[in-house]
């Protein structure tokens, strides 16, 4: 081969590396779809890095046997098994792939409605599933903010009541700022055949759902979804945000933290306006959402609710557990606690006997606004005895025993009366019978935890 022929060689083999190089499409700046965690509520997923404009969401449409309450099961319709249906996190101008699978074991078809979505049906047309089947469809997010979005299969508010709704973020391109905490919480409205917490198998009621008359509302579909394990929790001075919707099917929700100022309330969801400040009370319509951020300054349990407070007696209220040495000068509860205290574990004040009772006894405590009256008795160890627990009050009240002496509230262990919640007007009931281990036991009222309280001494 002379040199000519050489350098020619080398020229060709230089210019086949580059085509390939070209063909491959410069691999190290392409960027390649990403898959949504899937994650259940309250958790939120962590947003995709910035470079990602393709996300593919895989949700599956399934009919389970689940708790709408304690004792009271239901056939929920859900997306991924959960009430709401899981978080999806994408960014402004991002590709998002929805890919919905009908389980196989359902009975109807289902679809997703996104209201992030611009296009016909907001994808409910492409994606209605037959059982077993899967669809897809891709939209692109134009408009920064927390959607919902729900099944709009059959009459629509009926798939929304079984629990089939969830929540859509979309943020701005540049991102959200940072926060310590964040958290996901779905409100519904659910309608069973039977009254509120009457125990057993329920089933939809169709006149009450029409009627707009719930017999549950509910936060993540569950009246103790943000009870006992399922406290949403935070320390004293972190930012805590929550991205809150309402998926109905029907009632407007009056979104409301007791115990705390929203500092920043994007309206409707919207992150394409400023947020209002130093807000109260959010008014969250079916179909909407809201996201709210504060800073907690001082420890003790936050009660979420939806502040149209008959809904409390149905389900409608969770707690935020706030832990760590409060400020003083921002709240001091004196000797009935909170401010400096660390609230999260509540000890009452010992020493007071009060009132003897027999085994087998029955004794009436009244629960008024908020107190028990009376709040203190003594029982011997082993000993069976049955409180019958008026509410004379003008909010929902109920009284819960401590599974042991240190105040352990939220433990399987800990006895509540039934109902779970006694409405006002009605009269609860709570039958304890007393550990081996001598000591004083505490109670309370689960909505008020730190102001109405007592003690059963055991010896
Ligand atoms: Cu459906």
């Amino acid at each position: 081969m002379n040199p000519s022929h050489r350098f020619r060689l080398a020229t060709i083999v230089l210019l086949l590396v580059l085509a390939s190089a070209a063909a491959t499409g410069c691999t190290n700046t392409s960027v390649e779809p990403v898959t949504q965690e899937i994650l259940p509520p309250p958790l939120v997923p962590d947003a995709p890095a910035p470079s990602v404009e393709h996300v593919i969401v895989s949700l599956e449409a399934t009919e389970i046997e689940a708790e709408i309450a304690p004792g009271v099961t239901y056939t929920m319709w859900t997306f991924n098994n959960t009430v709401p249906g899981p978080f999806i996190r994408v960014h402004e101008g991002d590709t998002v792939e929805i890919r919905l699978r009908n389980s196989g074991s359902s009975t109807i078809a289902h679809n997703i409605d996104l209201h992030a979505v611009n296009g016909p049906g907001g994808g409910a047309e492409a994606t209605n599933v037959a059982p077993g089947e899967t669809k897809s469809f891709t939209f692109k997010a134009l408009s920064a903010g927390l959607f919902t979005y729900h099944c709009a299969a059959g009459l629509v508010a009926d798939h929304i009541a079984n629990g089939m709704y969830g929540g859509i973020l979309v943020e701005p391109r540049n991102g959200l700022p940072r926060v310590d905490r964040e958290y996901y919480v779905g409100q519904s409205d659910m309608y069973t055949d039977g009254d509120t917490n009457e125990q057993g198998s329920m089933q939809l009621d169709f006149a009450k759902l029409l009627a707009e008359q719930p017999t549950y509302v509910v936060f993540n579909g569950h009246t103790q979804a943000l009870r006992g394990d399922g406290v949403l929790e935070a320390e004293v001075g972190e930012t805590v945000r929550i991205y809150f919707v309402d998926g109905g099917p029907n009632l407007t929700s009056s979104f409301h933290v007791i115990g705390e100022v929203f500092d920043r309330a994007w309206a409707w969801g919207t992150l394409e306006s400023r947020p209002v400040e130093g807000v109260q009370t959010i008014s969250v319509p079916p179909g909407g959402s809201v996201i709210v951020e504060f800073k907690v300054d001082v420890p003790g349990d936050y009660i979420l609710v939806d502040h149209a407070l008959g809904r409390v007696a149905k389900g409608a209220s969770g707690i935020l557990r706030v832990t760590g040495e409060g400020d003083l000068d921002i709240f001091d509860g004196g000797e009935g606690g909170g401010g400096g205290h660390d609230m999260g574990v509540h000890t009452p004040a010992p020493g007071d006997p009060g009132e003897q009772l027999a085994d087998g006894e029955t004794v009436t405590v009244e629960m008024t606004d908020n107190a028990f009256e009376p709040d203190a008795f003594t029982v011997p160890a082993g000993a069976t005895v049955t409180f019958e627990l008026p509410n004379l009050g003008a909010v929902p009240h109920n009284m819960r025993v401590s599974a042991d002496l240190t105040g352990d509230y939220d433990s399987p262990e800990s006895v509540v009366s039934t109902p779970q919640i006694v409405s006002v007007g009605s009269t609860g009931s709570l039958t304890w019978t007393a550990p081996s281990e001598a000591g004083t036991y505490p109670f309370r009222c689960d909505i008020h935890p730190v102001d109405m309280v007592g003690t059963i001494t055991v010896q």
